[in-house]
């Protein structure tokens, strides 16, 4: 482990272009396909941080079966057992802090400070999800007929294929294993292809806290060969995906044929409303931190701003003087503000969003790759402002996933509702106002799973249900006790003492 550690947060310029495996029943091995992949540097592409084992049908067949065969003993293992080993993983993460976070900043890109929220969001749910051990709270309720006994209790259900994104590269994975193991499920978890490095650190310090043989197993490869095979494989009874909505989508058709259970995180389009009585400076300080941190790649980041038409010119000024200023570069140096978008590919869909921005409002900043100096070899886009922007158009309807940000200017409350909710996704959303009745009705009004008032649109905590409404999702949550429903069966028991047959909803009533 420490081997690995120490590696990921050495060096962190030249990272290490070792090859790491495959991690199946307890053990690291090659995939079958006997081919690898690299995953780079997004702020320095020369910079490989490491090779990884090309997964394939055949590699997701055997962790199935690790997964299988560890399944009866870690079913039969206690909760509170089984919250120990979380709670041990959650104090290594903790440890292990600062080099976790360093590489996951050399593998996806995310300024450093902003990494460390990543490992703490990881760590947090572990220690929550450990306390579940001891309460994974069913109901015990009163029986319509004497002596009998009623409760319900939530059981494994058995296999689960965790999907992640490359986003939250530690915290997601966290959110989606933790709350899957506490309950007795084993899981075969396939990370997003540009980072699996972070997942090959986590699954080091799994098994370290002592999560038994193929109670974790890892295939890294392409979602065409290991995640689909996962979603094909008849054994494995549940699905949790975070990802592209088209993505989720055609896993949702395929697991609809087996019945199987899917918990879809997907989309966002999310709005921060300022209305005309807002604290315009701390408006500002929330947009512009949910709408370029993580370099805009966070599914709850912000991409519109909804604003009274008294206050857009005033809101515009202080967004596009702070904007200027904000440092591009590597997140490795504490003085970035915004790190570098994690691969080609996504800087030329950001940049296709620029030339439809462009026929639609009116550009005020950014607007183009940065590749000036030493950010000639990342994958750099410089943060953009669009005013002007009306509710329906592209930019203001489509998710761009890097940092370009929409200010739609509307009449009244009432209109800024109707654009916070015409769009598919409903994630996030938040309100500035100063006015109490106007955040309580916002609290009402928006369609989104997470309302914030005078704050930003992320920094969702692991103790609340996380997900969204429409598109967003197909209507589980991460996150807080309703994780739990992702990963469970509920099972309603009745124990009828009475030594003699009763019959509900017969014998308990008056004759007629
Ligand atoms: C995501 O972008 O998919 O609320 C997750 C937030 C973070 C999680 C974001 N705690 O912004």
């Amino acid at each position: 482990m420490t081997e690995l550690l120490d590696q990921a947060g050495a060096t962190p310029q030249t990272g290490s272009s070792r090859t790491h495996q495959l991690f199946i029943a307890g053990e690291w091995v090659d995939s079958c396909s006997g081919e690898t992949f690299e995953s780079l540097n997004p702020a320095d592409r020369r910079d490989v941080v490491g090779r990884f084992q090309a997964g394939n049908a055949a590699d997701v067949a055997m962790a199935v079966k690790a997964a299988e065969m560890a399944l009866p003993r870690w079913k039969a293992t206690p909760a509170p057992k089984r919250g120990e080993i979380l709670y041990r993983f959650g104090q290594l993460m903790a440890d292990h802090k600062e080099r976790l976070s360093r590489a996951m900043t050399c593998e996806m890109g995310k300024v450093v400070a902003e990494a460390r929220g990543d490992v703490q969001e990881g760590i947090d749910i572990a220690f929550l999800m450990a306390g579940e051990g001891r309460r994974m709270f069913g109901d015990t309720v009163p029986s319509e007929l004497p002596d009998k006994w009623a409760m319900s209790i939530r059981q494994p259900i058995g296999i689960a294929g965790i999907i992640t994104p490359w986003n939250f590269p530690m915290a997601i994975p966290c959110w989606k294993m933790m709350p899957a193991l506490v309950t007795g499920n084993t899981v075969v978890f396939k990370p997003a292809s540009d980072t699996p490095h972070c997942a090959t650190l986590l699954v080091e310090l799994m098994a370290e806290a002592g999560f038994p043989p193929g109670t974790v197993n890892l295939v890294t490869g392409g979602g065409a060969e290991v995640g689909d095979a996962i979603v094909e494989s008849p054994d494995v009874q549940v699905i949790s995906f975070t990802g592209h909505t088209s993505t989720g989508k055609r896993i949702w058709e395929r697991a609809a044929k087996r019945l199987k259970r899917v918990s879809l995180e997907l989309g966002g389009k999310n709005a921060v409303v300022v209305l005309r009585d807002a604290d315009l400076d701390l408006a500002t300080d929330g947009i512009l931190w949910s709408a370029f941190g993580t370099t805009g790649q966070r599914c709850t980041a912000c991409s519109r701003v909804i604003v009274e038409r008294p206050v857009v010119e005033p809101l515009l000024e202080k967004l596009e003087a702070r904007a200027r200023k904000l440092r591009l570069g590597s997140g490795l140096d504490e003085s970035t503000d915004v790190g570098p978008l994690i691969n080609p590919a996504a800087v030329e869909k950001v940049g296709s969003y620029i030339d439809i921005g462009r026929t639609e409002g009116e550009l005020v900043l950014g607007g183009g790759s940065a590749t000036e100096g030493d950010l000639a070899h990342g994958n750099f886009f410089a943060p953009t402002i669009f005013s002007g922007v009306k509710p329906m158009d592209r930019i203001a309807q489509e998710e761009i996933f890097g940092p370009v940000l929409s200010v739609v200017p509307v009449d009244d409350y009432a209109a800024a509702v109707t654009a916070v909710n015409q769009v598919r996704y409903g994630l996030s959303s938040s309100v500035f106002t100063r006015d109490v009745n106007l955040a309580f009705r916002a609290m009402r009004d928006f369609e989104t799973g997470i309302v914030y008032v005078n704050a930003g649109t992320t920094g969702a905590e692991v103790h609340l249900p996380f997900g969204g409404w429409k598109e967003t999702g197909n209507g589980h949550r991460e996150a807080g006790h309703a994780a739990l429903d992702t990963f469970t069966e509920w099972k309603a028991i009745y124990v009828d003492f009475s030594g003699r047959l009763q019959r509900a909803q017969i014998d308990n009533q008056e004759p007629g």
